[in-house]
Order: C-alpha cells, then sequence, then structure tokens
C-alpha cells in the first residue's frame, strides 16, 4: 500500500492538476498552528474557541434536538436555513437593523461564517473586480478575494502613540480618512468590515462607521460586514451595525456566526442578513456548495436564540454574561502578558489580544533571509520551548505588509480560568529565567 500524501507526486498526468485559481492559497495559518497545539503539550491560547462549556440552556436545545420525538430533526431541512432559526433571526435581527425582515428572503443560514463570507465573495465578485480589506483582517478573506477571481487592496490600520506609560488600545489603531478614499476606484466591487475586529479587537466608532459608509454610497460599493463578534464588547462601547447607517441596508450584508455567539464553534451555524437582491446571488451558491447546514444544531441555535430574545438586555441574558465575563479574562491576560514583558494591546472587543514581544525577541535568531515572518518562528520556538501557544500577527496582513507587524502576536483569551492561569505560570516563569529574580 502507497504511504499517504505520495498519491500527487506520483501520478502519470502530464496536465497540470491544480486549478489556476488555488495557485499560492495552500498555507493556512490554522491548519499549521492548529497542528503544533496538538503536537506539544502546550497552553493553548491560540485558535479562538472556548475551552469553557456553552451555557447550560445551549447544550440543553441540542440534546433536545438530536434526542426529542422530533424525527425530523435528522433529516434534511429547508435548504436556505431551517424554518425556526430563520423566523427568529429575522425577528431578532429585524429591530437591531430597523428593518422588517423576511424570514425567507431577508436570512440566509450558512455553514459557519466561514460559508457566509465565502457565499458573499463568490456570488459577488467578479474577475478584476477589487475588494478592500482592512489589516489587520481575519486571514481568510484575502484567499477567498483570490479565489473569486477578485484582487484584495489594502488600507491599514495604524496606531497612534499611546500616552506616556499607558497602554495602547485596538482604539488607538485607525484608519487614515485620506488613504482610505484612495482605495476606492472604478473598480472597487466591495469592502469587508470586521468590527469588532479579529486580530486587534478594534471596535469601530460610529463617526469611523459612518465615513466607510459614505464612501460605499458614493462609489456604489458593497459592505460585507463580518459581525461574528458582535456581544463581545467592553468598556461600554457600542457595537455598530453599518446596515442600520443611512443607505447602507440596500448594499450591505451582515454576517454573525453561532459558534461565536453561543460558544459552540463546532456546531458551524452561521447566517447572513441582507436584501434580497443581494442575498438570491447568495443562495445560488450555496445550493450548489453546501446544500444546508445540520438540521439539529440549526434547531439548538433557534431555541437558544428565543431564550436571549426573552432575556435580552437583561441581567441573566448570556449576550450580557459573556461579555462581563471576557473583559474580566481580559485584563487578567493584559497583567500576565506585562508580568512576561509583553506590551498588550488592549482590546475594545473579541476575545483576542494583540501583545509586543520584542523584548522576548532574541531568544529566536533573526533571520532577514527567512521566508517566514519572525513572528511565525518565534511562536514555533515558543510552543517547543515553552510550551504556550498563540498565533502570529503576520498571517492577518496581505503578502506585501506580513512584515511590518511580526513584532506583534495574538492570544485567545476565551479560556478556563485554569488554562489562564497556566499560561501566567509560564510567562512569569520566563521573565524570571531572563532577568533572575
Ligand atoms: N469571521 C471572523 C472575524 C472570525 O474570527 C471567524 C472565526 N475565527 O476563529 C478563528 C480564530 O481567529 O482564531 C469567522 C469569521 C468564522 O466563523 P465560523 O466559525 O462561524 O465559521
Amino acid at each position: 500500500m502507497q504511504p499517504i500524501g505520495l498519491y500527487r507526486e506520483e501520478t502519470k498526468m502530464s496536465r497540470p492538476i491544480q486549478a489556476r485559481r488555488l495557485e499560492g492559497l495552500d498555507k493556512n495559518v490554522w491548519v499549521e498552528f492548529v497542528k503544533l497545539a496538538a503536537t506539544y503539550p502546550a497552553v493553548n491560547l491560540g485558535q479562538g474557541f472556548p475551552d469553557l462549556p456553552p451555557p447550560d440552556f445551549v447544550k440543553e436545545a441540542f440534546v433536545k434536538a438530536v434526542g426529542g420525538e422530533n424525527i425530523m430533526l435528522h433529516q434534511y431541512t429547508r435548504v436556505f436555513g431551517h424554518p425556526a432559526l430563520v423566523t427568529i433571526l429575522a425577528r431578532f435581527f429585524g429591530k437591531l437593523l430597523g428593518q422588517d425582515l423576511d424570514p425567507l428572503t431577508n436570512v440566509l443560514v450558512t455553514v459557519g461564517a466561514y460559508e457566509a463570507l465565502f457565499c458573499c465573495f463568490q456570488a459577488l465578485v467578479d474577475e478584476g473586480d477589487e475588494v478592500i480589506l482592512i489589516e489587520p483582517y481575519f486571514d481568510c478573506y484575502e484567499p477567498m478575494v483570490k479565489m473569486a477571481g477578485g484582487t484584495p487592496v489594502f488600507v491599514q490600520l495604524r496606531p497612534k502613540a499611546a500616552g506616556a506609560g499607558k497602554l495602547m488600545s485596538s482604539g488607538d489603531w485607525q484608519l487614515d480618512p485620506a488613504e482610505l478614499a484612495s482605495r476606492f476606484t472604478k473598480r472597487t466591487k466591495a469592502i469587508v468590515l470586521n468590527s469588532p475586529n479579529n486580530p486587534l479587537g478594534k471596535v469601530f466608532r460610529r463617526e469611523e462607521m459612518e465615513f466607510i459608509a459614505d464612501l460605499c454610497v458614493k462609489h456604489d460599493v458593497l459592505c460585507f460586514s463580518d459581525e461574528v463578534y458582535e456581544w463581545l464588547v467592553y468598556d461600554g462601547k457600542e457595537h455598530i451595525r453599518i446596515a442600520s447607517l443611512p443607505g447602507m441596508w440596500d448594499r450591505t450584508i451582515t454576517i454573525g456566526s453561532a459558534g461565536k455567539t453561543f460558544s459552540t464553534t463546532g456546531w458551524k451555524v452561521g447566517w447572513t442578513l441582507g436584501p434580497d437582491h443581494l442575498l438570491k446571488h447568495l443562495r445560488t451558491v450555496h445550493q450548489n456548495a453546501v446544500y444546508h447546514c445540520p438540521t439539529a444544531a440549526q434547531e439548538a441555535v433557534a431555541q437558544a436564540f428565543q431564550r436571549e430574545l426573552d432575556h435580552y438586555g437583561k441581567p441573566d441574558s448570556y449576550f450580557v454574561q459573556l461579555a462581563q465575563e471576557m473583559q474580566q479574562k481580559r485584563d487578567w491576560l493584559v497583567q500576565s502578558l506585562i508580568a512576561g514583558g509583553m506590551k498588550p494591546i488592549i482590546p475594545e472587543g473579541t476575545y483576542f489580544m494583540m501583545a509586543d514581544y520584542s523584548e522576548l525577541k532574541s531568544e529566536v535568531p533573526d533571520l532577514p533571509d527567512s521566508e517566514e515572518p519572525y513572528d511565525s518562528r518565534f511562536i514555533k520556538w515558543m510552543i517547543k520551548n515553552k510550551g504556550l501557544v498563540a498565533i502570529p500577527v503576520s498571517a492577518f496582513y496581505g503578502t506585501p505588509h506580513k512584515r511590518n507587524f511580526d513584532h506583534l502576536i495574538r492570544f485567545c483569551f476565551v479560556k478556563e480560568e485554569a488554562t489562564l492561569k497556566a499560561a501566567d505560570d509560564i510567562l512569569r516563569r520566563w521573565r524570571l529565567e531572563k532577568t533572575g529574580p
């Protein structure tokens, strides 16, 4: 028997095998670092998933869906979204977006927010179209734009110096309005907005959103608004939905994730909300790609949203409690990173934190000719030698800019107290080894 992995090399075919649209897209930060996290006995603050249990009402909804009397929940359901789920999503988000949402035409349930993004690019971006990506951005945007034949156009959030002795906040990272405006051309088809932003944790302020919205309207550009961390906003900041700003509903697709909303990333339930004239094209991609998302998971998410609708804004709402809990964990991790000699950038949202590790850099040799950015090599060293997993921030930048921010790495803090404590121990021990008692 052939060992797995040799088939491709040993093929006798003379024609090119790989489709051209996949060129250069084979590397993926999650594939690489999830494998490393599983290979070494390390504390995992890498990929963004909770090691905390989801709330009881969410687990119970799933158990009921698979173990209850409705045996049809084991079968196919409506292709564009299980009726119970699209109905509650339309009710829930209709209020927040200020729109009367039709569950059948304004909501599409997808296999996680990942598939929602894929549908947006495949359905609405053509060969030659430009798509504006705000760096740092969730890494899959760039390959997805390219797979659709589009061209990513980058614009950077730039850090402003924090006041003397103060830690930087994600709010100190801002777009230069003139630079952003200059990225809109005749070829611009869409801009991707991710607020709260992964990996930085920036929550775009209303004025920043209005500026982006005005440019979209002026240049007749679509907006794919990735809002998977919509409930994770701290320090009294407000999550603004760009689709609710004047002139934006008709040109915006809002993307959400049950994985992030209910701490169930393995269920892979996501959704898009938007006008029928946009969603009908996403439906074409969806029906020809995955057909539908698992029925029982959709039913459970529907029940979970119903519960949240009944508790909306109250102290026992999971969305309220999760944000409070995460803000505490954020503050613990800030202290741990400082104790370890890093400079954290305090996130206003999400469960991620970027940190400058420059003071610890000397541990790994600088190899200016290496193709791999320094942060990636540093983390691999840190996993093997210190037993701590993070994610390189260079993964969230376009190819031309990967080196500019490789003094930063990203930590995830949606973790049990014990996990954060173990990370804290590693960081403090490391610091002691460097500086002495
Ligand atoms: N959009 C953003 C901004 C995301 O962060 C994610 C999930 N990312 O989690 C991995 C990590 O950054 O550690 C998605 C979309 C995809 O969401 P889903 O899991 O619902 O497909």
